[in-house]
């Protein structure tokens, strides 16, 4: 590949660029390794583009010492991801995906932290199928992964349906306009013929080598910032003024994920930088992205996301750059003010319609011993006619129910007890854990298999303090990859190894602060021990309608986190 194209580099490009740049137009030998039935793997080349269709090669990683112990090769699997913009679905689509995880996948559905579904424990021969079938449905998995544009994220709203109905056409907006160009998806999916030749195919937003990294949007609408508005490598937040949306505050640079022991990578938090309206949404995000593509880094992909491109040369210096290609300044920002970056549970009135937001445990939907889930969301689905809204919090909002409906909606929920007899502290309705063992493979600790225990008894402490119904951001993330969006909770733990976590605290109820690394490598009796005080001291000193992590901060458990730069130097522990 031409490295002269990237200026800005210096070192040796990435072999993930070469991929990239050979695979023609994403296309690899994918097809072919489709086709190879003497193992259930694809190529590690293959692998990784295949990434851009939405789909990863896992493997079971209970089962691998098994597996290797009588010389087979690992259990190979993969995880299929939709593109699902603001994680609106229809019931037909529900249904689809819940017939396609009984099967194909492993019998349960995944809401993951970015609005969206995910199947588990697809097997290679029913690869294809499988995104037919959702293709179908109309559903797309193109670009839910890989170094491009994911699933646009956008704020379910369930009080102000004309403002969601408006953002959310603009979150189609963005999505559509940023997915790449090429048919391979269609030639290897979809059995399309070849429309173009593929040599004279072209990109024109992302070029042959797509974008350095994963590129990720969100939409808010304040007070709700429940799309993480901060995290995103490019945000925008709503301005309403008169009930009526006047535009957006651009925000750019967030990021999560950071490597345990790589002080130069971290988490960070994202910058308003100015405002545009509904009509220049698309072509501020297209310039953005194009930023990304022309200087972020290629040779470390440690140090590629937009965030590092933006913190390398300085905000003001993307400023100008992002003014000089629109041709025209971004406005002054507007105000704006967050409550929260959690769901609201229950009934909630919109404007013509009613909506039903459903706690799902780590969004893991399926049918548990004593709680038929699936089976009730299944049967809502088959009655439903509204639509589905899948939250950035792994939950469900049953959403425009209309009055006739609820009642037959009420009398589901209530034979499988999808909220009935459940009394869920503000804790673990503020709580979320990543994926992690048995299929991500980058997992060093448990996490959605985990977290429940842990809040079991995280929850008898709150109870001593009289706190079980106060509501706390809580996280945790297998690995530092920080899929759960960790740093923003006003505690996290991160995996370290098996049963070992470090311990984080002080971010902000409403998502727009970074937490502070307080206990490191610590399992589950040194995280109560930890806990149990500092809890009970919030609940004896805490000022009036003081959330936890700011408490923590002013109690000095932690320093304040002002910005990513300093998550690993502010001094970390002061008590
Ligand atoms: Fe993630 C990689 C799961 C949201 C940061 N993430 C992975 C992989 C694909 C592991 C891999 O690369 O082999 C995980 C698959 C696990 C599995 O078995 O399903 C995985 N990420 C998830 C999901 C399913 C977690 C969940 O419990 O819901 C989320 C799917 C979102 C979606 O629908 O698109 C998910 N991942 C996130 C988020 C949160 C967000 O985007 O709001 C982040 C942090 C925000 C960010 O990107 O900065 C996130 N995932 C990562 C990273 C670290 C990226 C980085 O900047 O270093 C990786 C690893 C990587 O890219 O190298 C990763
Ligand atoms: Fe896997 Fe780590 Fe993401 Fe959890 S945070 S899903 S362990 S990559």
């Amino acid at each position: 590949m031409d490295k002269s194209k990237f200026p800005n580099q210096d070192g040796q490009l990435d072999e993930m660029e070469h991929i990239k740049a050979r695979s023609n137009h994403l296309r690899g030998t994918i097809k072919e390794g489709l086709r190879d039935r003497i193992t259930g793997a694809i190529s590690d080349e293959d692998n990784k583009l295949l990434k851009f269709h939405g789909s990863y090669q896992q493997d079971d990683r209970d089962l691998r010492d098994e597996r290797r112990r009588k010389k087979l090769e690992p259990a190979y699997q993969f995880m299929i991801r939709v593109r699902l913009p603001g994680g609106v679905a229809t019931p037909d689509q529900w249904l689809v995906m819940d017939e396609l995880a009984q099967k194909n996948g492993n019998g349960s559905l995944r809401l993951t932290t970015r609005q969206t579904f995910q199947l588990h424990g697809i097997l290679k021969w029913n690869l294809k199928e499988t995104l037919q079938e959702m293709n179908e449905a109309l559903m797309t998995t193109i670009a839910a992964c890989g170094d491009i544009n994911r699933n646009v994220m956008c704020n379910v709203n369930p009080e102000q349906s004309a403002v969601h109905s408006e953002v959310y056409e603009c979150s189609k907006k963005l999505s559509n306009h940023l997915l790449p160009e090429t048919n391979a998806y269609h030639e290897i999916w979809l059995d399309d013929k070849k429309i173009v030749d593929s040599r004279d195919e072209t990109e024109p937003i992302y070029g042959s080598t797509y974008l350095p990294r994963k590129f990720k949007i969100g939409i808010a609408v304040p007070p709700s910032n429940d799309v993480d508005i901060f995290s995103q490598d490019l945000g925008f937040i709503a301005i309403i003024q008169d009930g009526k949306l006047k535009g957006f505050n651009v925000a750019v640079g967030g990021g999560m994920g950071m490597t345990h022991g790589d002080t130069k990578t971290y988490p960070q938090i994202s910058r308003v930088i100015g405002f545009c309206t509904p009509d220049q949404i698309t072509e501020v995000a297209e310039k953005v992205v194009t930023i990304q593509r022309d200087f972020g880094n290629r040779t470390n992909r440690k140090n590629a996301r937009f965030k590092y491109t933006i913190d390398a040369r300085g905000i003001e210096w993307f400023k100008d750059e992002l003014n000089e290609r629109l041709g025209w300044d971004l406005d002054k920002e507007h105000a704006y003010h967050f409550e929260s970056n959690g769901d609201h549970y229950g009934w909630l009135k919109g404007k013509d319609s009613l909506h039903l937001t459903l706690f799902i445990q780590n969004g893991r939907v399926k049918d548990f011993e004593d709680y038929p889930l699936m089976t009730g969301l299944r049967e809502i689905a088959k009655i439903h006619t509204g639509e589905f809204r899948l939250t950035p919090n792994q939950n469900l909002i049953i959403a425009n129910v209309t009055s006739e409906k609820k009642q037959e909606i009420d009398e589901l929920v209530k034979k499988y007890q999808l909220t009935e007899g459940k009394h869920y502290s503000g804790l673990r309705r503020n709580s979320m854990a990543c994926v992690a063992f048995p299929t991500c493979g980058l997992a060093m600790a448990e996490s959605e298999r985990y977290l429940p225990q842990l809040l079991d008894r995280i929850e008898v402490i709150l109870e001593e303090a009289g706190l079980k119904e106060e509501e706390i951001v809580i996280r945790m993330t297998g690995c530092p990859n920080g899929c759960a969006r960790p740093a923003l909770a006003e505690v996290s733990f991160i995996g370290k190894a098996p049963g070992k976590y470090n311990m984080y605290l002080g971010g902000s109820f409403n998502g727009n602060r970074l937490n502070k690394l307080y206990r490191e490598n610590i399992g589950e009796e040194e995280i109560l021990q930890n806990l149990r005080p500092i809890i009970l001291q919030y609940a004896k000193d805490r000022q009036e309608g003081e959330h936890f992590g700011d408490y923590v901060i002013r109690a000095g458990y932690v320093e304040e986190v002002h910005s990513g730069l300093d998550f690993h130097t502010t001094e970390s522990t002061r008590k």
